[in-house]
Order: structure tokens, then sequence, then C-alpha cells
């Protein structure tokens, strides 16, 4: 707990942002991606963890972020807001676009220690996120299954989200057994991630 908080209490800058894969920057240290669908939550937990409120742009609007938004933390760990997946009402040729983008990006990046995959905890998960899940596996990317908005549901059900998000876990090979429930709008589970990506950090 302590070397999360050590490490996210580095200053946070903004990097780079890539809308093509020609455009991503060199690789160079730990990376983790955030990454889920639309709306899911990515740019508000990466602000709830840097403490920063504006960091990354959040939105009610899904499909805010569109392009692979990359964050130096503390020189030791970079942080990627990605585009979301599964946002249906963006014009078809724009989504393809930032989807294979991140799909391309998730598949070929040498120095990805971990991708945290956002599941929405008040709803069902979706076909999407299965297909995300098995790409993962696919390309041995290891990935943590994080359930975000925790504060919007009742107590007994995010329990069941919780065991539901560690059956999935233990299915695929490339999951990280431990599932974290976090909420960036009450700060729930923060601690808890920050020091689960300070064991991945240089
Ligand atoms: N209740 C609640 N709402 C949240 C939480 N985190 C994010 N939200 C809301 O969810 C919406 C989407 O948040 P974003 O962080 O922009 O989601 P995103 O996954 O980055 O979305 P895209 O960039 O469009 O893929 C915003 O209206 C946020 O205020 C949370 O912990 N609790
Ligand atoms: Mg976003």
């Amino acid at each position: 707990m302590e070397a999360g908080r050590l490490l996210f209490a580095a200053p946070c800058r903004f990097v780079h942002a890539a809308q093509r894969l020609d455009q991503v920057p060199p690789v160079a240290g730990p990376e983790v991606a955030f990454a889920g669908r639309s709306n899911v939550g990515k740019s508000s937990l990466l602000n709830a963890l840097t403490g920063r409120r504006a960091l990354a742009r959040a939105s009610a609007e899904p499909g805010r972020t569109r392009q692979l938004n990359f964050f130096d933390l503390g020189g030791r760990l970079t942080l990627v807001d990605m585009p979301g997946y599964g946002f249906a009402t963006a014009a078809k040729s724009v989504k393809a676009d930032w989807q294979g983008l991140m799909f391309d990006y998730l598949r070929g990046r040498p120095t990805l220690r971990r991708v945290l995959l956002l599941l929405d905890s008040r709803i069902e998960f979706k076909p999407s996120d299965a297909a995300v899940m098995e790409l993962l596996d696919r390309a041995a990317v290891g990935f943590q299954l994080v359930l975000t908005k925790a504060d919007g549901a009742a107590p007994g059900f995010l329990e069941r989200k919780r065991r539901e998000a560690a059956r999935l876990a233990r299915r695929h090979p490339a999951a990280h057994h431990a599932v974290l429930l976090t909420s960036s709008r009450t700060g729930a589970g923060i601690a808890e991630l920050r020091a689960a990506l300070a064991g991945l950090a240089a």
C-alpha cells in the first residue's frame, strides 16, 4: 500500500496522444493500459489514481477518448488511457479507426506490463468484454479485471458481480486472479489498485 501511495504521489504528466499505430511513442519503461467499454470510467479511474481531477478527459458522452493517451508517472510507469470499445453510435469509419488502433496496440506492445480491463459493476458484462478477454488470452497480454462505479450498486449486487468477475478471471489464462472493486467517485479500491500497479513500476 505504501509503495502504491509513493508511486502515485509522483508527478504525472501527459506525454503523447496517438491516433494511429505509427504515432505511438517508442517503447520505453513499463506500461499499463486502461481498457474497457465506452463510458465504463477509464479516464475517471486514471484521474482518481493520480489524484488529478482533469488529467485525462472524462465525459458523460460515450466515445470521449478517441486516441491512445500516454501519461508518464514519475518516470517509473507509463499509463495509457485508451478509447473505449462497444460504442455503437459513432460513425462506422471513425469507430473502426480507433477500435482498430486499440487492438493493434494491445497485441503489439512489448513493454505493456498489464491491461486493466474495466467492467461496470452496475450492469451485465457484455459480449464485447468477452471478445476482448479472448483477444488478450490469444496475444498473451496479462490483464486484470477492475470493476468500476462501485458506488452505484447495492452491496449484495456488487458481491455477485465480484464473484462473477472472479470466475471469468479464473477461466482466462491471461487474467490475473485478483479482481478489484473501485469507485472513482468515492475512492473505494483506489489505494489497492495503486498498490497493485506499484508492483509493475520500474
Ligand atoms: N457513479 C460513478 N460514475 C462514474 C465513476 N467513474 C466514472 N463515472 C462516470 O461515467 C462517465 C464516463 O466516464 P469516463 O471516465 O469518461 O469513461 P471512459 O471509459 O473514459 O469513456 P470513453 O473515453 O468514452 O471510452 C462519466 O459521466 C463519469 O462521471 C464512478 O466511479 N462512479
Ligand atoms: Mg475516456
